[in-house]
């Protein structure tokens, strides 16, 4: 099996979510993605999404940084280039670049996809998926107050979500996570997500989180550092989490050296695509290290290939992953995600992505579009 792609169409689409998603990095109201169509020289095609937010507010990525890194270098690495394995995409699409993750990840990904098709096999299969459905958690943003709080806190229980997330930042931290804790009681499944908020001179309100029983503590301090953390790791009883910190295998290995942190979010789009996810998962197998599957409020598209790799088997905690009427009032592809009662996504069993992306209506949400094609200049 051969993927050789003779066509990538590139689209940005302009998604509003149902609420705005505010964090200590700032506010989402409107998601503005970018979707890869890829077509291999055999008749086969495959969607993928590109998973950098419109601001450099998480990480220093953007739509337009993606758009650019895609076009320029990207690409021309992808197009005509014959892969013999999906493994072997991630070298050859990043060769000679430095960052730009996440436009590497976006193609890479949809080589993935590609010869799940192609071989007529899941995508969660290719992987090396073992699971049937995954565990959900959702990521609560800052709410208008305490009262909004503890009823979104509330409601997500109830509609099964196995552990929630809270975005905290000074001030907004203790009061609210002690609020959570009360509604979901002693043996709730709760953590907080601050995406860099911190300082080591916020030591105080460290102690005060220590006390509430937290699952874990997401990138509590700076977004590209682990000394720092390891530092305060050393003072805290909830094991630190990193997200922002880990964009490849070696920071992983770095964490654990350094005691840094003891559980790891893995985004695909975040480390360059599924080869490197696949590498750091078994790491931190083989280290004992727990990882689950963080989110960066994708379509059903981007969630396809997040719930296709916490089906691996060391995904041991619930993923940022909800259903599709959490984030839109209509998703992009069909059937739509959704959520059983007791709080889980379904697996596809289907070839590829396994759902059914909507071309006429993600046209209509297109805002630009770039057809690239072996063998002509851009
Ligand atoms: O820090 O995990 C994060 C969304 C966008 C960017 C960064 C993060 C998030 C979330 C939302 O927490 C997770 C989701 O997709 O539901
Ligand atoms: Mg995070």
């Amino acid at each position: 099996m051969e993927v050789v792609l003779d066509r990538i169409v590139l689209r940005e689409v302009r998604l509003p979510l149902r609420t705005p998603f505010r964090s200590s990095s700032g506010e989402v109201h409107i998601r503005r993605v970018i979707l890869l169509e890829l077509f291999d020289r055999d008749g086969a095609t495959a969607w993928s999404e590109c998973v950098g937010l419109e601001t450099p507010s998480y990480l220093p990525e953007t739509t337009d940084t993606a758009w650019l890194a895609l076009r320029k270098w990207v690409l021309p690495a992808a197009l005509g280039h014959g892969f013999g394995a999906p493994g072997e995409a991630a070298e050859v699409l990043g060769r000679g670049i430095r960052g730009h993750r996440a436009a590497i990840a976006a193609v890479e990904m949809g080589i993935w996809t590609l010869f799940a098709q192609k071989e007529l096999r899941p995508l969660s299969e290719v992987l090396g998926g073992v699971r049937t459905r995954v565990a959900a958690g959702v990521s609560l943003g800052f709410q208008s107050s305490e009262t909004v709080l503890r009823e979104r806190v509330r409601a997500s229980a109830s509609e099964g979500y196995r552990r929630i997330k809270l975005k905290i930042r000074p001030g907004q931290d203790i009061s609210i996570l002690e609020a959570a804790r009360e509604e979901l009681g002693a043996n709730g499944l709760l953590m907080a997500d601050a995406n860099s908020a911190y300082t080591l001179a916020d030591l105080a309100a460290f102690r005060a989180m220590d006390e509430i029983g937290l699952l874990m503590i997401e990138q509590p301090l700076e977004w590209d550092d682990l000394v720092l953390h390891a530092e305060l790791q050393r003072e805290m009883r909830t094991p630190i989490c990193l997200d922002e910190s880990l964009l490849r295998l070696s920071h992983v290995e770095a964490m654990v050296r350094l005691g840094a942190g003891k559980i790891v979010n893995l985004k695909p789009g975040r480390v360059g695509g599924f080869g490197e996810a696949i590498r750091i998962h078994d790491y931190c197998r083989e280290a004992g290290i727990p990882v689950w599957c963080g989110g960066m409020l994708e379509t059903g598209i981007g969630r396809a290939c997040n719930v296709a790799l916490a089906s691996l088997p060391h995904f041991v905690l619930p993923g940022d992953l909800s259903p599709s009427a959490r984030y839109w009032e209509e998703d992009i592809v069909a059937p739509e995600w959704t959520m059983s009662e007791d709080g889980f996504l379904a697996v596809p069993d289907r070839p590829g992505l396994g759902v059914e992306v909507d071309h006429e209506r993600i046209d209509r949400l297109t805002t630009r579009k770039a057809v690239f094609e072996a063998g002509r200049p851009a």
